[in-house]
């Protein structure tokens, strides 16, 4: 059985997700994030040298990184099930939002959360003005403009069909749920972008999503 090491307001979350929608039978192994640091425990890197999750464990193998898991997870137990078929175009759409996901949304998101916590967090009291607006310009002048383009980008694409790679909900839905939850709790993203909205009702509204939230625990997305 395969056992996911699962971290709370996490990536972690769609491959409880994804097993969910297969009807895989898994067990989940809970990690906290510091509430101050937000960091994985740093007991994690016994598990796998990085210390970050997700990370499954499946008879001999330990796998981590959210897409390269996703894809095993769909080749072993998908039953052609989540996946395009080979030679669609669908198909190639769905590889290009597997790699996106992770290889480009997060990035500027994952750079304004950083800001975001400097701009908000503790610093000396004399350097805090400047600590302060330093992450804000950057904020400004890179995270934030960086975001909006990929959001009217995934805005725009989903005008092309009911989910990213074509009418079937596919894998690479399931990796794009994160940047848009982030988007949508951090960056800006809402009803001003319906397409993008409606995605992310149609993922909360799906009873595997809705499993996957119970298995996992606190999910603030
Ligand atoms: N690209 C990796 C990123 C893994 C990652 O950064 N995971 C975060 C959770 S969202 C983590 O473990 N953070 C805790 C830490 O860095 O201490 C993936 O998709 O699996």
């Amino acid at each position: 059985m395969i056992t996911v090491h699962h971290l709370n307001d996490s990536r972690s979350q769609r491959i409880l997700w994804l097993l969910e929608e297969l009807g895989v039978d898994y067990a989940v192994e809970k990690y906290q994030r510091d509430p101050v640091t937000w960091r994985a425990p740093a007991g994690l890197r016994a598990l796998h040298p990085l210390g970050k999750l997700p990370v499954i464990i499946d008879g001999d193998l330990t796998l981590a990184e959210s897409g390269a898991i996703i894809e095993y997870i769909l080749e072993r137990y998908g039953q052609g099930r989540l996946v395009p078929p080979a030679g669609t175009p669908e198909r190639l759409r769905y590889l290009y939002w597997l790699h996106y996901a992770e290889g480009s949304a997060m990035t500027p998101l994952l750079i304004k959360l950083i800001f975001d916590r400097i701009e908000t967090g503790p610093a000396p009291f004399l350097l805090r003005p400047v600590v302060r607006g330093l992450a804000r310009s950057a904020n400004r002048a890179f995270a934030q403009p960086e975001i909006e383009r990929h959001l009217d980008f995934l805005e725009a694409e989903l005008g092309r069909s009911t989910w990213f790679a074509g009418e079937a909900l596919t894998g690479a839905d399931i990796l794009l749920s994160f940047p848009a939850q982030i988007a949508a709790a951090h960056a800006g993203l809402d009803a001003r972008r319906p397409r993008l909205t409606g995605f992310l009702q149609r993922v909360a509204a799906r009873p595997a999503w809705q499993r996957a939230l119970e298995r996992g625990g606190p999910y603030q997305f």
